[in-house]
């Protein structure tokens, strides 16, 4: 695989945060690393046991392959392989692979002297993720409070748990995660678009450059955000979706049990309205 000249320079040992010098290496283009091994044999273990669970279910249907997590009746103690507890066991292993990935990202970072930026990005998706699986269920006492996986039932699991709350999209925290996912398509769409538009010349004309990109949108709207600033933005937005996302699956159930709908009802309790 072809190498920039200074990836050379920089792949050299140093900047590990676990293993010191043991995993410090490449293989081929691939940095290994403490973090590296565990990711990859947790992820390897998980997917096995995944493959597994398929087998021993009674389909081979792609979109109907399930595995589900215990009965609500064994609480948060760990359940027996063929009744949820592959599911346990699964979800230590992507936990485990998604957090030692967080620190191969850091380790990396590390190495080439560059910010925490993609980690700490990375890691609000973990957040997301273990929000669902980990967090919620602990709250609410059951590790049956856990999405299931397969790709039907998992989204049979978002149609019912947005159902119990009868009108989802009443979630605050739900409307936020919404505004900001729509938002961040729409700065990745002006962002990407402007881009391809001054890289993507005519035959024999010059490339344009960040003058063009800024007079666009001063032309356009009359703002720029410029160079830096539209990648701020991004970032923030995506971000901001996930965080969301968490904190409102992490609301329905442990911090509301009724219908979303109700919660606007702190509305007419204003002492505003109150006749003396
Ligand atoms: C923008 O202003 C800008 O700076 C020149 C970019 O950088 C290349 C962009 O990609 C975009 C999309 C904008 C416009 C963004 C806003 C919020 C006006």
């Amino acid at each position: 695989m072809a190498m920039m000249s200074f990836e050379y320079k920089y792949r050299v040992r140093g900047g590990t945060l676990l293993g010191g010098d043991l995993f410090d290496f490449w293989i081929g283009p691939f940095y290994v690393g403490f973090f590296g091994v565990v990711a990859a044999f947790a992820a390897i273990l998980g997917t096995v046991l995944c493959v597994y669970g398929a087998a021993i279910g009674p389909t081979w249907n792609l979109w109907q392959i399930n595995i589900a997590p215990p009965d609500l009746s064994y609480g948060l103690r760990l359940a027996p392989l063929r009744d949820g507890g592959l599911w346990q066991i699964i979800t230590m292993c992507a936990t485990v692979s998604f957090v030692a990935w967080v620190g191969r990202q850091a380790e990396i970072s590390r190495k080439l002297g560059m910010g925490y930026h993609v980690p700490f990005a990375y890691s609000v998706a973990v957040f997301a993720y273990i929000s669902l699986v980990i967090i919620r269920p602990v709250l609410l006492g059951g590790w049956g409070h856990g999405f299931p996986y397969g790709i039907l039932s998992h989204l049979d699991w978002v149609s019912n748990v947005g159902y119990q709350f009868q009108h989802f999209h009443y979630n605050p925290a739900h409307m936020l995660a919404i505004t900001f996912f729509f938002t961040n398509n729409l700065a990745l769409a002006m962002h990407g678009s402007l881009i391809l538009s001054v890289t993507a010349p005519p035959k024999g004309e010059a490339v344009k450059t960040s003058e063009h990109e800024n007079s666009f949108f001063r032309d356009a709207v009359g703002y720029s955000i410029g160079a830096i600033g539209i990648h701020r933005l991004g970032l923030f937005l995506a971000l901001n979706a996930g965080f969301w996302s968490a904190v409102c699956i992490l609301l329905s159930g442990p911090f509301w049990t009724r219908g979303w709908q109700d919660w606007w009802n702190w509305w007419l309790y204003l002492p505003i309205w109150t006749q003396r």
